[in-house]
């Protein structure tokens, strides 16, 4: 009977043991399995700690940090400023949200306006630049919100997708021969905030604003197969030319996480990754890393239960078995 107890106790420990490592350690939010990512994010009221306004963001330019906002430019020519976070993200999935306010004494001709970016450089190696503020031939995304209307077409304002290679140059007729996609969008002198989105996700890019607070959110561009590689950085910046206008942000907010259907395809397989109709290296190596990464998904939950019914069962046979030669061992005494 010894053996018998040996062998429960042993299946006991092994099922504590895979209860603790699925122990999540984020918080799920009410929406799904998307979860809050801090250090990418910031918000109001910002607080002076140790010589830094903003905990992972340097800024710099004309950038202010004010209580409720972060104030890129003010309202006046030839200025520009950025806010740019200094990790490293190596989130596969995520939505960006940002919460801006553009406004200003111009009451026809104002801008330049800002950009929301991922890009390849590091916050300690950030130059100010023709884009929005920031250094053009840029390796990564970047979404504009145009409120100049330089090439006279009367479609700004307008929100728009550029992906860079790090060799082409920002088409300053408004993006005209560099974009991937836009919207016109009625986004600036706005009383409240309004909230730009951004879902990058399996290589989709999304992208949708909010006028007013809880009104509907409306599409702006979708862009298929964007391969964006893990480790870039985050950052807003904004510029003034011969107009000027306040660029204002209120919040960025990170949120990581990806849709239930798509996961399972992505994590804990290195071969059968399908993204977009690309498998090409920069993906394959893009979900090594996310491997090591991420945090364990509902997908992974799904392996550890299964592990678990097979330890279970097997430690029952086990279990039977030496129950089973004890018994014979009694009959032949
Ligand atoms: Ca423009
Ligand atoms: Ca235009």
């Amino acid at each position: 009977m010894r053996g018998v107890w040996a062998a429960v106790v042993v299946v006991l420990a092994l099922v504590a043991s895979c209860a603790a490592f699925s122990n999540p350690k984020w918080t799920t939010n009410p929406s799904g399995n998307r979860f809050k990512n801090a250090k990418f994010s910031f918000a109001a009221p910002f607080q002076f700690v140790a010589g830094s306004a903003i905990p992972h963001w340097e800024y710099g330019g004309s950038t202010l940090v004010m209580d409720d906002f972060v104030r890129l430019t003010p309202d006046r020519q030839s200025r520009s400023g950025w806010v740019y976070n200094v990790d490293q993200c190596f989130v596969h999935n995520w939505e960006a949200e940002v919460a801006f306010r553009l406004h200003g004494s111009g009451a026809r001709v104002y801008g330049d306006g800002f950009a929301v970016w991922y890009r390849a450089e590091k916050a300690s190696q950030v130059q100010g630049g023709p884009v929005f503020g920031l250094a053009d031939k840029f390796k990564g995304l970047a979404v504009f919100v145009d409120t100049f209307d330089n090439n006279q077409d009367r479609a700004n304002p307008l929100i728009q997708v550029m992906v860079g290679d790090g060799r082409t140059a920002y088409d300053t007729m408004d993006g005209t021969q560099t974009m991937l996609g836009q919207c016109s969008a009625d986004v600036r002198g706005t009383a409240e905030p309004v909230r730009l989105r951004i879902r990058y996700e399996a290589g989709n890019l999304v992208v949708q604003y909010q006028l007013q607070p809880e009104t509907e959110w409306k599409a702006c561009v979708e862009v298929h197969n964007v391969d964006l590689p893990l480790g870039y950085h985050f950052g807003l910046s904004a510029a003034t030319g011969d107009v000027a206008d306040n660029h204002d942000i209120y919040s960025f907010g990170l949120q990581s996480g990806a849709s239930p259907d798509r996961e399972p395809q992505v994590l804990g397989s290195g071969e059968n990754l399908v993204e977009g109709g690309k498998t090409g290296p920069a993906i394959q190596r893009r979900n090594r890393v996310r491997a090591l990464e991420s945090p364990p998904s509902s997908s992974s939950f799904g392996w550890v239960a299964a592990i678990l019914i097979v330890l279970v069962l097997v430690g029952g046979v086990v279990a039977y078995v030496v129950y089973a030669l004890s018994k014979d061992d009694k009959k032949r005494f």
